[in-house]
């Protein structure tokens, strides 16, 4: 990754090795809003990046931030301990949905539940990308996946709206989206409404992003981006209100 373009976040670090995201991987277009994110805000200095084991772990050298690797599905707690101990600090946890929604999912419960100041974002590719593309609780009924050759059984249920359950857990205050990969300029608005809801606020908020994953997809570019469309038709996108339930 070579950061000599304006196109790019000048919170990323100015290295000259390339990342290791497959090619095409929804996790760097998420990194780069994010990036935007945090120079629109001017908050790059006071900010620290938590990280998951998954594919996301790749994220460990992106930006010129403090960055904390944790065990897998242990970033929401780690994130929650980090803003109890240093309160001015602009704490981001970042994770797969395996990472969010199975093993960690008690604990992002919690910090919803408890409306802790962290904000929380969750990478939806509806697998465990990183372990070989098994199936997760967001793979879809019917779904494809290196555990589930013949589709995703019914009696494993279809894939989990997690953004929902996180809402209907949290206090009003905390900021609740579910945003696409397919609109770029909504992701990085979502994460600076997330960022700013933990910094004037003081509160909670959680971004779930639907994303890709073309190598355990095993899709060329046209076909993921029409899965990640009809990913859409499943996973509603926008602001999830207090009213919306996980149905
Ligand atoms: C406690 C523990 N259990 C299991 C694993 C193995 N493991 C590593 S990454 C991963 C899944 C990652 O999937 P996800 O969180 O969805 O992230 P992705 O790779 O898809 O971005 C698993 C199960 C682990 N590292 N630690
Ligand atoms: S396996 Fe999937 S999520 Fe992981 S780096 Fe490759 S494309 Fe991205």
């Amino acid at each position: 990754m070579i950061n000599n373009n304006n196109n790019m976040p000048k919170c990323w670090r100015k290295v000259t090795k390339p990342h290791l995201f497959c090619p095409g991987c929804g996790h760097g277009i998420t990194l780069k809003q994010l990036g935007f994110a945090i120079d629109d805000l001017g908050i790059q200095h006071k900010t620290t990046f938590g990280i998951d084991i998954g594919c996301s772990l790749l994220a460990w050298n992106f930006f010129d931030i403090d960055t904390l690797q944790t065990h897998h599905g242990r970033t929401t707690p780690a994130m929650v301990g980090y803003k109890m101990a240093a309160p001015n600090r602009v704490v981001i946890g970042y994770m797969g949905d395996g990472g969010g929604y199975a093993i960690g999912l008690q604990s992002l419960l919690h910090a919803a539940f408890r409306n802790n100041p962290i904000t929380t974002i969750l990478v939806n590719n509806e697998n465990y990308a990183m372990t070989g593309g098994q199936m997760a609780p967001t793979t879809e009924e019917m779904g494809v996946t290196t555990t589930s050759p013949n589709g995703k059984e019914v009696m494993f249920g279809s894939g989990l709206r997690g953004a929902e359950l996180v809402r209907n857990i949290a206090p009003n205050k905390a900021y609740i989206t579910r945003v696409s990969l397919s609109n770029p300029e909504g992701v990085r608005a979502a994460f600076k409404k997330a960022l700013n809801n933990q910094i004037e606020n003081n509160s909670f908020s959680f971004v779930e992003v639907l994303s890709i994953c073309p190598t355990n997809w095993k899709t060329n570019a046209k076909d993921t981006l029409q899965r990640l469309k009809d990913m859409e038709s499943y996973y509603k996108v926008g602001e999830l209100t207090v009213e919306e339930k996980n149905e």
